[in-house]
């Protein structure tokens, strides 16, 4: 549980730096999915973030004043609800488990609240999040308001804990590296599982379970994110979900699909021939993808920019898209004015990479701080951060687009964490290479 502590007093500490006050961390609701049954429940990311904790109904109070205090709020043991929803802590063992100070039922919030609020001099809460916890916070300020006339005062300032807490989930720490390790690499295993398995006359949904099944096999809990498996055309489809369709001879299948395993996320993006050969057109494109990440992955080192890693791809892609005629010299120039008029968006239309760690879509800024009036530059790249590398070439049928390559659609994505020299490929163990992914489909 130290790393948890160790979050809660760096935050703590922050908040001195802004005077001292209260934080108001609740985690994530349960959500109906229909009648009375609820979605899985899944916590809510900074709340985990410094507790562990993965019971719903529970609230992080953290107070940075004369005397720091880290409180949890939880939900009472109740021997009648265990034996129908499982074990529960109750505020007692959660405390000692987890390394709170104190820790309360959420039953007694109310009550707590409005004294713990009482002179504290500001307010750090996420507020907009969730409607029904604003308006509990609300209760509670309205609460110390009302013991005015009694000599308490309420909290004079108000900050968004969400942003000193993303600049915080933006550095990984050891165990967080660990843990997206163990992640990627499961991902990995259910990569090499699904290009096994597969062969002309699959379903699409029939390659997403064997996905599932390795995902779950190794212990993760739940995919990162809805899983992509899409062959043929369905490939250019961006968020094409894993669909109904057959995978056929001659076709490439997509893939886009990670874990969550304890909390963090892994996405990884694999693209390999159904047959276990790629053809001509196909491969022409396939080698460009994969010199464009190349490039990109050079550029993740720290003190470059989070965008050298993009500028290095598309350079790569667009000039690709020359060689192989996707784009026409005549009509577009060179690969300067490619690249400068955006000519190549009509085949890659993302960008590189996003940060990534407990949301798949990690949370922290991409540009650095700039004096105000003058444009933020990105993000300068630091040892602990993590992002993903993922480029693509889609071509969709168009007027002057040669017919060999109408319906390719190609993605390589990996997970990379900023090391002190260059970056660690979390997701290093899916094959990629053309040899290797005809190697192991010939197993
Ligand atoms: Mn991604």
């Amino acid at each position: 549980m130290r790393p948890y502590k160790n979050r809660r007093d760096a935050l703590i500490a922050q908040m001195h730096a802004k005077g001292g006050g209260i934080a108001i961390i609740p985690t994530a609701p349960e959500v109906l999915r229909n009648n009375d049954a609820d979605y899985p429940y899944r916590h809510d990311s900074y709340f985990y973030y410094l507790s562990g904790f993965t019971e719903p109904q529970a609230v992080i109070v953290l107070i940075a004043g004369k005397t720091d205090q880290s409180i949890l709020f939880c939900r009472d043991k109740n021997l009648e609800r265990e034996i129908w929803d499982g074990y529960r802590y109750g505020p007692e063992a959660a405390r000692e488990a987890f390394g709170f100070d104190a820790a309360f039922s959420i039953d007694a919030i109310d009550t707590e609240m409005s004294k713990l609020m009482a002179n504290q001099p500001a307010i750090f809460y996420a507020l907009g999040r969730d409607a029904k916890f604003d308006t509990q916070v609300q209760g509670w300020l309205n609460a110390v308001r009302a013991q005015v006339r009694a000599g308490a005062t309420a909290p004079a300032a108000a900050y968004d804990v969400h942003l000193l807490l993303n600049e915080m989930r933006l550095i990984k720490d050891a165990t967080e590296a660990d843990i997206m390790r163990r992640a990627a690499q499961i991902s990995a295993d259910a990569h090499i599982r699904a290009m096994r398995m597969s062969q002309p006359g699959l379903h699409e949904y029939q390659i997403e379970a064997e996905l599932l099944h390795e995902f779950r096999r190794k212990g993760s809990q739940f995919p990162a994110y809805t899983s992509i498996v899409a062959t043929g055309a369905n490939a250019c489809v961006l968020h094409y979900r894993a669909g109904e369709s057959v995978l056929k001879d001659g076709d490439l299948v997509l893939i886009d699909a990670g874990c969550e395993l304890d909390g963090y996320a892994s996405d990884i993006t694999r693209t390999y021939p159904a047959n276990g050969r790629f053809s001509g057109p196909q491969k022409a494109l396939y080698e460009i993808v994969l010199a464009a990440q190349h490039a990109a992955i050079a550029e993740i080192k720290p003190g470059k920019r989070f965008t050298d890693g993009h500028d290095a791809a598309v350079r790569i892609l667009a000039q690709g898209m020359l060689e192989t005629g996707l784009l026409d010299k005549n009509k577009v120039g060179t690969l300067d004015d490619v690249i400068e008029k955006g000519a190549y968006r009509q085949f890659y239309m993302h960008r590189t990479g996003h940060w990534l760690g407990m949301d798949v879509h990690d949370v922290g800024e991409y540009r650095d701080p700039a004096p105000a009036g003058e444009e933020k530059p990105w993000r300068t790249l630091q040892p602990g951060m993590a992002l993903t590398v993922e480029p693509g070439i889609y071509v969709r049928p168009a007027d002057g687009v040669p017919e060999q390559f109408w319906h390719i659609g190609i993605r390589i994505e990996d997970d990379a964490l900023v090391t002190a020299s260059g970056c660690e490929i979390l997701s290093h163990a899916a094959p990629k290479s053309v040899a290797d992914i005809e190697a192991l489909m010939r197993q």
